[in-house]
């Protein structure tokens, strides 16, 4: 239906409007109608994805989808914007500058919720170190979900009766329209340049990740990363980090030829017992043992959970093996953070499939990774000159045009004792529906032509 048609049919003013009929939209719209509060719901996409259930769930409510009709912002008292919703949009700009309350999911689940809440963020890494805690707690018998980012919107966590406790993956763009969620323990786990898309400035995204510490009661922090030393923390702090921790403190100790993560001078678990792989394996093991620890879990239950844990799917996880040569899916690679990590993890011998469309962040770091940790660059999608440019000298570079041609020419570039390692320090939606459906395509051309 064409807007004007659809405007026309529409109530000019309402004092509450959900953007976005995303997962978390719908939630915030069950949430609304739960409680008995009034609403109306817009998406600048003409077929947002919870449209089919949003118009069988509400027929009786207002809808707009293709834009954000204007009239409705011009009148509404409060706005929840769903976090793929660039805040800095006219009309939202407009509503705020003339005072309407704008605030996100995580916003209203902070003022119903009453179970504890363990609350994650970082440019790498959370979504393990949230399902490690989770299942930490689990081992410990403690009835806790995991939401948030990681899948589950937070509202739909209310619903369970039985929680004892939530762990939450937050990421930036939830954390900007949150500010009054009291976790027990907050933890930033890094920054690095991600989603400067959304974001003016690496110091303003690195602004919205401290707002996770601001009324916990605990607050975890990276010792080894700048950003986080300079954030405000609140409660008491503990800390995690690769080299040798310090009093209460989760790190690394060397017991002769064995290294150890370990509390203080308390070795706990052998690095060679963890199944994760390389570096941020062994650091995402060090958050979750610093957070479980300030939670009170009990340290044997977590170690135990640590040893049988494998890591999450399409995070530097090994495809399998042939000549010699193993092969890795890091698709969540989708900035160069994640990207250098997992070169550091592989140590040596890496041939790089790298590509797709560039979040901003970093290039010279990317350069001097790929320069001390792989042979080959192959290069593919939206941006891949703009990543040639930066790579160029460092490393020897080639292209591809499609996910199988970058396989066959990693198979025949690759010798014995190298590593193949799809991690594409961009986002993938040049080429995919998201970075699960490219892991997934590089896993069926590594089975199909290589295994
Ligand atoms: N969109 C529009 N117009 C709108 C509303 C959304 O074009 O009016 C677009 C957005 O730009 C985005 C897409 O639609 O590309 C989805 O946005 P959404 O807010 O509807 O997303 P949800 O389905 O509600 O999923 C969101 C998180 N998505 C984003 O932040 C983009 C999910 O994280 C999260 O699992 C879910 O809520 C439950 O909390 C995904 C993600 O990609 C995994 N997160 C980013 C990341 O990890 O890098 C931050």
């Amino acid at each position: 239906m064409a807007l004007a048609l659809q405007e026309q049919m529409m109530e000019d003013a309402h004092e509450c409007i959900v953007v976005g009929l995303g997962k978390t939209g719908l939630s915030v719209a069950r949430h609304l109608h739960r409680r008995g509060i009034s609403f109306a719901m817009t998406d600048t996409r003409d077929q947002p994805p919870g449209l089919a259930a949003f118009r069988r769930e509400f027929p009786h409510l207002d809808i707009c989808t293709g834009a954000l009709p204007a009239q409705w912002f011009a009148a509404a008292n409060q706005i929840v914007l769903s976090p793929g919703v660039d805040t800095r949009n006219p009309a939202i700009q407009a509503a705020i500058a003339r005072g309407a309350e704008c605030l996100g999911d995580v916003e209203l689940f902070a003022s119903a919720n009453r179970v504890p809440v363990v609350a994650v963020t970082g440019s790498n890494g959370k979504s393990t170190v949230v399902q490690l805690v989770t299942e930490m707690a689990s081992a410990c018998g403690l009835c806790a979900y995991a939401g948030g980012n990681i899948g589950t919107p937070v509202l739909d966590l209310l619903e369970k009766d039985d929680a004892q406790l939530f762990v939450l993956e937050l990421s930036s763009f939830q954390l900007e329209s949150t500010w009054s969620l009291k976790p027990r323990i907050g933890a930033v786990l890094n920054v690095s340049a991600d989603h400067l898309d959304r974001h003016d400035s690496l110091e303003q995204y690195a602004e919205i990740k401290a707002r996770i510490y601001a009324h916990a009661s605990c607050s975890v922090v990276n010792r080894d990363d700048g950003f986080v030393m300079k954030m405000k923390t609140s409660g008491m702090v503990t800390d995690f980090g690769l080299g040798r921790p310090a009093d209460r403190g989760f790190g690394l100790l060397q017991r002769g030829m064995h290294s150890y993560l370990a509390q203080g001078d308390h070795c706990l678990l052998s690095t060679d017992s963890l199944k994760m792989q390389g570096e941020a394996g062994i650091l995402n093991a060090l958050a979750a043992l610093a957070i479980g620890h300030a939670f009170g879990l009990s340290m044997e239950n977590m170690c135990s959970v640590l040893k049988r844990f494998k890591g999450l799917p399409h995070r530097l996880s090994q495809v399998g093996e042939s000549r010699g040569v193993a092969w890795f899916n890091d698709s969540k690679g989708t900035n160069v953070g994640a990207s250098v990590m997992s070169l550091r993890s592989l140590e040596s011998n890496v041939i790089l499939l790298a590509g797709g469309i560039f979040k901003g962040g970093d290039l010279a770091g990317l350069r001097s990774a790929v320069a001390r940790h792989a042979k080959h660059a192959i290069l593919f999608g939206q941006d891949s000159d703009l990543l040639r440019q930066a790579l160029r000298g460092a490393v020897q570079i080639h292209s591809a045009d499609t996910m199988r041609d970058a396989v066959v020419q990693a198979q025949a570039l690759s010798v014995a004792g190298d590593k193949v390692l799809l991690s594409p320090a961009c986002a993938s939606f040049d080429m995919y529906e998201n970075y699960i459906a490219r892991g997934r395509d590089f896993e069926s051309c590594v089975r199909e032509l290589v295994l």
